[in-house]
């Protein structure tokens, strides 16, 4: 039959040979037993790749083979956990690996410079992994629906049931080649047939996939149903200081280890947008999150804890709730009663993956606390895989933030690695883009993002432009011209989306639930905490101590800084202040001028886009073409919408028109 999904940057089509041919023709293994999953996937993945690349099957060497042309071997004293080195001495390619992960990892980074056309006889590399997590949540229902997905259906589920096929083996190829070692298969809001993933009715199937995944060093974990004891036919509580409970819960988890190999542990969603959790019962976060890992932690499982708990019945006349405080403040007290095997998993912003917001206070605000940074590659509220935005800029930016916690060591990938706190429980997950769609992302190019999140997550300090540049390269083509245009294509596109979106980290004004196009009032006389208080004056959400007083979850000089609108970053000014539309910006710009004025470039700049991408015609794979520009039209569409919408609204309110007599309506 043929195959219904593309192999995107692990295509392996014909490539210049570079001299590399040299290197992949005989192999040679020591230390490692060409048997183990691993590292038998690892060799049948560099006899794929060469052949495909370059035309040559690799040969295994046997022990008496002399000068064989590369060697992998066993290094565990001088290279770290699931870490490699390659080197190339004498003729001879040498791939040094700390155990079976680093040997994958080093085959998958031999199979990368093929793939770029870079000669192998020039790299001296070591690379160990910045997160010991990096992984990928899926947010797929058992009914195969995904939610915020946007490229097709589930490939996990189908129908109630675990779908076990070739492209499962597929999918752990792809995250393994970047580093991805812990995968969620489950939506966190666990209901249904889900909350039965742990129980007889599921096990043969998990255990299968989970199979797979232990080839490609990737633990399974799955998404769990607090109130799972109610629902299966246990106590009629959930509560986690219950004896029964307890109980259940201890039998319940034997089992799941007994029958399920490779589990990683479980990520719970508690407490949070209606899903059940200790506060039921009067009990604390900790109090939930440490009776499971108590129970799990005989078989080296963990608990991912998310933090997304706020009000979401909130009263839009009320000034003084802050949904932005509420992570902080429904998790720092209890800063250090969390258990050895809890990690704590935040999402990047305080609000909820906006094209622009703060950094939590929470990362790096708890500090006896394993934590886990949650960003979202899964294009929510940027675009939904219709428009272009590549976010590796971005969770960046959230990397290198300074949270001043520490007089060293402060930013946010330092906490989250474990390097300030030296714990070995922490790292970086994203919710995952991808569906069923043959080309998985959707939009051809959000695979840029499902690439770059797990290289990002392994190797921190890789530019988004060099991720970029890797991605064009595997995946669309390597003629150094329509590599410049198409990486700077996927460098600019956050800040286009942002300037037709809405203004200086606002956030949100999209069609509610949805949550693609613009409604500026759409979410601001509701329940969910998401309000842009615009009036006739000005508009924006007043966090400083004459307000919510959220600024001071920072450590200083942070919290001072963003407190006064004067040192206040301006990218972020309506997030902190509420703001009067005639307020000058350093731009020499009132805020009202700004937002016409971005609204317009915003749209101006998805028509440069768009030139640029139709003078690709012919340059890039055609159906990868046909479907971007289909995109790139639909992305069009809607920057006009969010224009048009924006500055109407906008100059409805306050009254004053654009300096430049533009057409607002
Ligand atoms: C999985 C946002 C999304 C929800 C999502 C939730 C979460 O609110 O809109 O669909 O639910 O975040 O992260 O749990």
């Amino acid at each position: 039959m043929e195959k219904k999904w593309t192999q995107l940057w692990l295509k392996y089509d014909k490539k210049q040979d570079a001299g590399n041919g040299a290197f992949v023709q005989t192999v040679k293994f020591c230390g490692f037993d060409t048997k183990a999953a691993v590292v038998a996937n690892a060799w049948k993945e560099l006899q794929r790749g060469v052949s495909g690349m370059l035309g040559i099957v690799p040969a295994l060497a046997g022990d008496g083979t002399e000068n064989p042309k590369m060697v992998i071997a066993l290094d565990a004293e001088t290279v770290k956990k699931e870490g490699y080195r390659i080197s190339c001495n004498d003729g001879c390619l040498k791939l040094e690996a700390a155990d079976e992960n680093g040997v994958l990892y080093g085959v998958f980074h031999v199979l990368r410079l093929i793939a770029m056309e870079q000669p192998l006889s020039k790299v001296t590399i070591l690379c160990e992994p910045d997160n010991p997590m990096r992984m990928y949540n899926h947010w797929d229902n058992m009914d195969g629906s995904i939610e915020r997905g946007y490229s097709g259906n589930s490939f996990f589920f189908e129908k109630g049931e675990l779908i076990i096929d070739e492209r499962i083996t597929d999918y752990a190829r792809m995250v393994a080649s970047v580093g991805i070692n812990g995968v969620v298969i489950n939506n966190v809001n666990v209901k249904d047939e889900a909350t039965w993933l742990i129980t007889d009715r599921y096990f043969a199937k998990v255990a299968e996939l989970s199979n797979v995944f232990a080839g490609y060093g990737i633990k399974l974990f799955l998404s769990l149903n607090y109130a799972a004891p109610l629902e299966l036919g246990g106590p009629d509580s959930a509560d986690p200081l219950d004896e029964d409970v307890i109980a259940w819960w201890k039998t319940k988890m034997a089992e799941v280890f007994a029958k399920v190999p490779n589990l990683g542990g479980f990520l719970v969603k508690a407490d949070s947008e209606g899903r059940p959790g200790p506060f039921t019962y009067g009990r604390t976060q900790a109090d939930g999150a440490n009776m499971l890992a108590d129970i799990v932690k005989p078989y080296g499982g963990i608990i991912i804890w998310r933090c997304f708990v706020y009000n979401c019945t909130q009263d839009w006349r009320d000034y003084k709730t802050d949904r932005a405080r509420a992570g902080y403040d429904n998790f720092i007290e209890m800063d250090g009663d969390y258990h050895d095997n809890v990690i704590l998993q935040i999402k990047n912003g305080p609000m909820d993956f906006q094209i622009r917001e703060a950094v939590s206070p929470l990362l790096g605000g708890l500090k006896k606390t394993n934590q886990m940074l949650e960003v979202q590659v899964a294009q929510e509220y940027t675009g939904q895989q219709i428009d272009l935005c590549y976010l590796i800029p971005l969770f960046k930016e959230v990397l290198d933030f300074k949270t001043y916690c520490k007089p060293e060591n402060d930013t946010v990938a330092d906490v989250v690695s474990g390097r300030t706190y030296g714990n070995k429980n922490a790292g970086i997950a994203a919710v995952c883009n991808t569906g069923n769609d043959e080309n998985w992302t959707g939009n051809d190019l959000a695979a840029a993002n499902f690439y770059g999140f797990g290289r990002l997550a392994f190797t921190t300090s890789l530019s988004a432009e060099e991720i970029a540049e890797e991605w064009v390269k595997m995946s669309l083509s390597c003629e150094q011209e329509v590599v410049d245009a198409i990486v700077n294509l996927l460098l600019g596109s956050r800040e286009t989306y942002e300037k037709y979106t809405s203004p200086l980290g606002i956030g949100w004004m999209v069609t509610p639930h949805y949550h693609y196009g613009p409604s500026v009032d759409g979410y601001e006389y509701s329940r969910w905490g998401t309000y842009h208080r615009a009036d006739h004056l000005g508009l924006g959400v007043d966090r400083t101590d004459n307000g919510t007083g959220y600024v001071r979850q920072y450590y200083e000089p942070n919290a001072s800084m963003y407190n006064d609108i004067k040192t206040c970053p301006e990218e972020l000014l309506l997030f902190f202040h509420h703001v009067p539309y005639t307020h000058m910006l350093k731009s020499g710009k009132t805020l009202i001028q700004h937002i016409y004025d971005s609204h317009f470039e915003g749209v101006e700049e998805v028509e440069a886009m768009i030139r640029v991408w139709n003078g690709l015609e012919g340059k890039v794979p055609f159906c990868a073409y046909e479907v971007i520009k289909e995109r790139f039209a639909r992305q069009l569409q809607n920057a006009k919408e969010w224009r048009d919408q924006v500055n109407s609204y906008f100059y409805r309110k306050s009254g004053i028109a654009d300096e430049m007599g533009r057409r607002i309506y």
